[in-house]
């Protein structure tokens, strides 16, 4: 329901509506919490909000702008205090059509000379003539576009010293002039001038009092009355707001220790529920566009303490906390990762699982999740990988336990689009690898030789992956590391839960059965099927830490 209709529901339906001062969103969303029906767009707190005086020294587009931030920070009507109209009738009409089009439920002008000045100063109480303002509200109703938006027309008679039938003249012509209600204001400290007005009152408009100085007048005194429909509790809001900063900023000058006010001041989580913070938060989950998150997978379930030469020294952790020069490999890898921003990382872990906790291999532990894999012994990478599947709807990188790896290979591979791709060494060839069994790799085209060479970023896709690969055939070495873009995950996650289903495995590929598969013969059968794997050619900047030899070597290297 728009705000004008439903402020018309409201005088219709309540005996009173009760409204407050406010003066910018934090104000009125407190007016909001505390239970009124609406908001009372008051020129003397906007005005001393701005530290100037009431007396239309803040144009119309400096009240606008605050009614829109007051409006817009609530869901209850706000009767904006629109002093004269800001000039003559032109002015009015201009008024109207801006506050309406903001959302605004209603205004309420006053039947004093521009520039006027606030009620409660003595002297300059000018009154208009009661035609000119007529033609206000006549330019007022006139200018609304929609039926239900409200003008209000205010009577300053008594605040002027006009007497009594002077007011009630006025507020009978304004009603005739088609005023929706006529706010009857006066600055007498008892309550006998307001009950005269209302006593005398026989317009079938309601009245909206304020208080302020006859607070005598209660609401229930104005529900009573049955004329009166809107009680205006018109500056409290921003007067104990003042008090309230005093007296802090007095603790504080006086003691210079924030302790001594912490009791007495709103707390930063009530300051964040005003701001919205939570609901941007959502919001940022549903629609910020990240096109670069990437999230990563860590397989580091393996036991490697059957490599002879690693038997002492992983009987109790998993290859990927190997220590080097003081830093896990894991531990090493994630500070890298974290670098380049990425930070939702899935570590697989099996064997010596308990050893691998969050807080000590990242500064940033919330970012880990440690997913278990239980069958470790009987399966292989691409089922580690898959332990993740769920948690994964983003790129993701697949990064293996065993390898170190210079950061700038990274910063490569993350600015690669294809569904997937490998990042592949050219230079096996010239290492001696002491027959280990390497992840072989034939590309397209074979990498370009010389003593001197500059890597071209070429499409170079991968024909064929595995440990056995032939050597006369092998163009690179796949180094453990591979993006998958969404599109790229989601159909190597297709192809792995369609042979996961069809489950009469036998050998596959060069693994001994299907669960047993390594991410390089899940990759085969992804290039058999017609799915294309791309390749990242670099020229060393890598190792693999596959036995004792690699790990003094590797601790060689990265000496500071
Ligand atoms: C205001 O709040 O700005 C008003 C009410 O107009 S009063 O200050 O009482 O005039
Ligand atoms: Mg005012």
């Amino acid at each position: 329901m728009r705000k004008a209709e439903l402020l018309r529901k409201l005088l219709l339906e309540k005996e009173i509506v009760r409204i407050v001062g406010a003066h910018n969103g934090m104000s009125a969303k407190l007016v909001e919490e505390a239970g009124f029906e609406g908001i009372w767009a008051s020129g003397l707190e906007v005005s001393t909000a701005h530290a100037v005086p009431d007396a239309n020294i803040l144009t119309m587009t400096d009240h606008l702008e605050a009614c829109i931030n007051m409006n817009d920070s609530v869901s209850i009507p706000i009767i904006v205090d629109a002093d004269t109209g800001y000039g003559n009738s032109n002015n009015v009409i201009y008024m109207v059509k801006k506050f309406e089009a903001a959302g605004i439920a209603a205004v309420c002008i006053e039947d004093k000379m521009f520039p006027k000045v606030n009620s409660f100063i003595p002297g300059r109480q000018e009154l208009a003539p009661i035609g000119e303002f007529v033609g206000k509200i006549m330019a007022a109703k006139n200018a609304q576009e929609t039926k239900e938006f409200c003008v209000f027309a205010r009577v300053e008679a008594l605040i002027a010293g006009a007497g009594m039938n002077e007011a009630l003249k006025r507020g009978r012509a304004y009603v005739n002039a088609g005023a929706d209600g006529v706010f009857i204001h006066s600055k007498s400290k008892d309550i006998q001038e307001i009950c005269h007005f209302i006593k005398e009152w026989d317009m079938n408009a309601p009245l909206l009092v304020c208080p302020t100085t006859y607070p005598g007048f209660t609401v229930e005194e104005a529900i009573k009355s049955k004329k009166v429909k809107v009680y205006i509790f018109a500056n409290q809001g921003i007067r104990a707001a003042v008090k309230a900063m005093e007296q802090t900023f007095s603790v504080l000058a006086q003691t210079g220790d924030i302790r001594k006010v912490t009791e007495s001041i709103a707390s930063m989580q009530k300051i964040f529920q005003l701001q919205g913070m939570h609901e941007m938060q959502e919001n940022e989950k549903k629609y910020l566009y990240d096109g670069d998150k990437v999230q990563v997978i860590i397989p580091a379930a393996g036991d490697d303490s059957n490599v002879p030469s690693f038997q002492d020294i992983l009987q109790d952790r998993p290859l990927g906390l190997l220590d080097i020069n003081g830093k896990s490999i894991l531990q090493r890898n994630i500070e890298i990762l974290n670098n380049h921003g990425i930070k939702d990382m899935k570590i697989i872990a099996g064997y010596q699982k308990e050893k691998v906790k969050p807080s000590s291999i990242s500064s940033s532990p919330e970012s880990l999740t440690i997913i278990e894999n239980n069958k470790y012994r009987q399966t292989g990478i691409a089922h580690s990988i898959m332990c993740a599947r769920n948690q994964i709807n983003e790129k993701v990188l697949v990064l293996f336990s065993d390898i170190i790896f210079e950061s700038s290979i990274l910063e490569q591979l993350l600015h690669r689009e294809e569904d997937i791709v490998l990042v592949v060494d050219s230079c096996y060839r010239e290492l001696k690898h002491n027959n280990k069994w390497l992840d072989l790799v034939e590309a397209s085209y074979a990498p370009v030789s010389g003593d001197r060479v500059i890597h071209p970023e070429r499409d170079n896709p991968i024909k064929q992956i595995g440990k056995r690969v032939p050597c006369e055939k092998a163009t690179h070495e796949f180094i453990g590391m591979a993006l998958f873009s969404k599109k790229g995950f989601s159909d190597f996650r297709k192809v792995y839960e369609s042979i996961e289903e069809s489950s009469h495995w036998g050998k596959f590929h060069n693994a001994e059965s299907f669960p047993q598969a390594d991410l390089t013969d899940m990759l085969q059968e992804m290039i058999d099927r017609g799915y294309k794997v791309s390749s990242l050619e670099i020229h060393k900047g890598w190792m693999e830490i596959q036995d004792f030899e690699d790990y003094k070597k590797a601790c060689e290297m990265l000496k500071d």
